[in-house]
């Protein structure tokens, strides 16, 4: 019999449906010593109430304090804008609930690192949803990056190339463009999408010692959805840097919301000595692996399907060649949390590897303003 996990999730938004989904099938697929229950949703009535109907949640709170004084919650599960992520956290914590956070940790590592102390100082569970990881074919790269079949790695390469901004006329502001107020989101493409390729960046390769990065605001002023106003735009548009690794490797990131025609195009490259490997997004199933070790008649670029049963996570979902998709990351960082609470190893990223995170993202924003290398 499987211990049971009461889950208390706060924000009915995009992020809400993808955890939301993740709870319901995890233990269809995984064998786990927790079950997590959906107990409560928690959001203004007019969302929480239907939100709760179409996914399960046996009741509804609306203001996330009442959720947290609840005895029959053990898991908070913050799914709200960026600039709420810290206040709820902390609070969390300090009522002995277990967390998992949406990404970035934070506003800013300031802000994390308070995190990080009220979770370990409450001794509580806590993860920071960085899904990509759990991408088989992503997980599948680390295993072999592990392995040492690269080698010394030499170069790596990361793009999250978005179009969804470029109109002028997109105002910024509330429920579902808060992504562009930097009061609520804390910066711009940074903190929302280079924060993740460099979550998998650092999960691949080890840390990153120092940044110089230029960022862009191609839109300097916007309607405010709250305020009906026309406002100044706080966020970055385009964010690129060049990393330096501890390793002594060498990278370059680079993020935009303006770039025509990619719709959520998350690439990684990997130079090493012995082989190379690249992943995309949009065929995510799939790993591109060049090992220089083949017979030279038959050396080439190989794609790998991630589909078969010996591939990361694989086994626990259809027969091979059948693949599966974005959704399952979330099912897959599900069952590794809950896992980790019953072996007592904490699912990655906690809060404290989500900050090394956050530490990176600012490095990038005070390297940007000032023109100068920034030590990480
Ligand atoms: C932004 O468009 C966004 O939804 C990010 O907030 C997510 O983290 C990313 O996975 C997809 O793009």
């Amino acid at each position: 019999m499987s211990e049971i996990v009461n889950v208390g999730l706060i924000g009915c938004g995009f992020m809400g449906r993808t955890h939301s989904n993740a709870y319901r099938k995890v233990c269809n697929f995984f064998d786990l010593e927790r079950r997590p229950v959906l107990k409560a949703v928690c959001d203004f009535e007019e969302k929480s109430r239907p939100f709760a109907e179409r996914w399960g949640y046996e009741s509804i709170e609306t203001d996330w304090r009442r959720l947290l004084e609840r005895n029959d919650i053990d898991l908070i599960d913050i799914c709200l804008p960026n600039n709420l992520h810290a206040e709820v956290a902390m609070a969390a914590a300090e009522a002995g609930k277990m967390i998992i956070c949406e990404k970035p940790l934070a506003m800013n590592s300031r802000q994390g690192q308070k995190m990080v102390d009220a979770v370990e100082k409450a001794g509580v569970a806590n993860f920071v949803s960085f899904n990509y990881r759990r991408i088989p074919a992503v997980t599948l790269a680390k295993n072999l990056i592990d392995e040492g079949r690269l080698g010394r790695i030499f170069h790596s390469r990361h793009l999250f190339l978005q179009d969804w901004t470029i109109s002028k006329d997109l105002p910024q502001g509330g429920d579902t463009l808060w992504r562009l107020d930097a009061e609520v989101a804390g910066s711009g493409v940074t903190g929302d999408l280079l924060a993740h390729n460099i979550d998998t960046a650092m999960w691949l390769n080890g840390p990153i010692e120092k940044v110089t990065a230029m960022t862009e605001t191609f839109i300097k002023e916007r309607r405010h959805n709250v305020t009906g106003k026309i406002e100044k735009i706080g966020i970055d548009d385009a964010s690129l840097f060049l990393a330096r690794f501890a390793n002594g490797s060498l990278a370059s990131f680079e993020a935009t919301r303006y770039a025509r025609g990619h719709k959520s195009l998350f690439t990684f490259e990997i130079n090493g000595e012995h082989a190379s490997l690249f992943w995309d997004l949009h065929d995510l199933h799939r790993l591109r692996y060049f090992d220089h070790g083949d017979e030279s008649k038959v050396r080439g670029w190989r794609s790998i399907h991630v589909s078969d049963s010996d591939q990361p996570y694989m086994d626990k979902w259809w027969v091979p060649g059948l693949q599966i998709g974005y959704e399952h990351s979330f099912v897959h960082q599900a069952a590794d949390f809950l896992e980790g609470l019953a072996t007592g190893t904490p699912a990655s990223p906690t809060f404290r590897d989500a900050l090394e995170t956050q530490k990176v993202c600012d490095a990038v924003l005070e390297s940007a303003k000032s023109g100068q290398w920034v030590d990480v």
